[in-house]
């Protein structure tokens, strides 16, 4: 049935114009899956590894040739004729067959692209859809998308501190109608910066990277375009940060460009304030990774009132996840399958935040492809959100159009903006 009879990995570009790794996969059936790893910018001290070779001559470092490499002897030569009749059991032997901590000898991008590929087979070869290949329950639901309007941090050449300021349409019916008011304000928003004479040229993920001075400005700005859409900010339309504050963590202090420096203990209150004045409904790692302390802090003095999500702190990694939840940190986790390397853990992740009533979503890199598996893991794993970039750049609205395509199969009675948010909007 899952015999695979055909691996093979090329070395393809991303988003950025960097290299990335693709890898496609035959089964004796017939059926073919194509996976590709996509790379982050800002990252976890302890994400799995993104092999790279370092060669200075080629791609500025970047290439990717020895993870293709290792795709196209090692395990092709090692998986090659054998059946694997669950993804596990391929996911399990490429983790063993890796042998390291951290993926870091074959490379978590090679493993990744495997996995990845293997699930796309195995999903035709079933005549499945993709989302339904990732869990064994029926409960899908379509997701809200947290869509991030204006860029800062390591995806910007601005003066933004915070990395991703995005907006959350809860007051609808339909994934469509969600995705349309977050087009208006972004088309609306465009035209407000144009009149400040900001610039409208666009970041990393697809959304606006303007010089804007402050954070609070750039929420009054994103304020003023919902209102220009004709929406309710705080009723219809919330707010959502990725502060990324590991970016603008040392030595204990979290240092802004204004040239204000914070403790664990002022910055909590900074977010606090923050959240007072601005319909803020979701903080992703308002502390930095290794600011433990911080974020107990941070959970003991937000985590009722707004969704706290870990990204650099937990890295989509099962133990470190349950270390976060024994120690009380966040509230919620953010998905992104390239940090741990491959489906199966991925999955098991969701699994223990779904077990301890974490909140998670399923989020994109920003460097991209035209893939748009994490579509389907939202709708499959039943996320409720998905975190996926801006209204432009086809990298990011691919993910968009295939939910909603897969709206359009499905029915919009799967989409329930407000279950994943009840606990805070009470
Ligand atoms: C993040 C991601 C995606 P990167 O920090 O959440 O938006 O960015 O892929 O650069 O880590
Ligand atoms: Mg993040």
């Amino acid at each position: 049935m899952s015999i695979i009879k055909k691996v093979q990995a090329r070395q393809i570009l991303d988003s950025r114009g960097n290299p990335t790794i693709e890898v496609d996969l035959r089964l004796d059936c017939g059926s073919e899956g194509r996976g590709i790893a996509p790379s982050g910018a800002s990252t976890g001290k302890l994400e799995a590894l993104e092999l790279r070779d370092g060669d200075k001559n080629k791609f500025l470092g970047k290439s990717v040739y020895v993870a293709i490499d290792n795709v196209n002897n090692e395990i092709k030569n090692k998986i090659i004729n054998n059946q694997y009749g669950e993804q596990e059991i391929l996911d399990n032997f490429l983790i063993d067959l890796d042998g390291t901590e951290n993926k870091g000898r074959l490379g978590a991008n090679a493993i990744l692209a495997v996995s990845l590929a293997f699930s796309h087979a195995m999903a035709s070869s079933r005549n499945l859809e993709l989302y339904e290949i990732f869990s064994n329950s029926v409960d899908y639901s379509l997701p809200v998308p947290l869509m991030n309007i204006l860029n800062g941090g390591a995806h910007a050449d601005n003066s933004l501190d915070f990395q991703e300021f995005m907006i959350l349409p809860l007051g609808f019916d339909s994934f469509k109608d969600s995705l349309r008011a977050g087009v208006e304000i972004f088309h609306n928003l465009k035209e407000i910066l144009s009149k400040f004479s900001y610039t409208t040229a666009v970041g990393d993920e697809g959304g606006f990277a303007p010089n804007i001075k402050s954070n609070e400005e750039a929420l009054d700005i994103i304020i003023d375009a919902i209102n220009a859409s004709g929406y309710n900010p705080g009723k219809e339309v919330f707010l959502g940060l990725d502060v990324a504050s590991s970016e603008f963590y040392n030595n204990n202090q979290y240092l802004l460009t204004n040239g204000k420096t914070y403790d664990s203990k002022s910055f909590c209150r900074y977010l606090e304030i923050m959240c007072k004045n601005y319909p803020i409904l979701s903080i992703e790692d308002g502390m930095a990774e290794d600011d433990w302390q911080g974020w107990t802090l941070l959970t003991e003095t937000l985590g009722s009132k707004v969704q706290l999500v870990g990204d650099d702190v937990f890295v989509t990694n099962p133990s470190i996840l349950k270390k976060g939840i024994e120690n009380k940190i966040a509230n919620s986790i953010l998905i992104k399958f390239n940090q741990i390397g491959t489906i199966s853990e991925t999955i098991e992740t969701i699994n223990i935040a779904k077990e301890n009533n974490y909140n998670f979503i399923i989020s994109h890199r920003s460097g991209e492809t035209e893939d748009t598996t994490i579509s389907d893991l939202s709708v499959g794993m039943s996320s409720g959100q998905i975190k996926t970039g801006s209204l432009s750049r086809s990298d990011r609205t691919a993910k968009y159009n295939r939910l909603l395509r897969i709206e359009e199969k499905l029915g919009s009675s799967l989409f329930n903006s407000n279950y994943v948010f009840d606990k805070w909007l009470k």
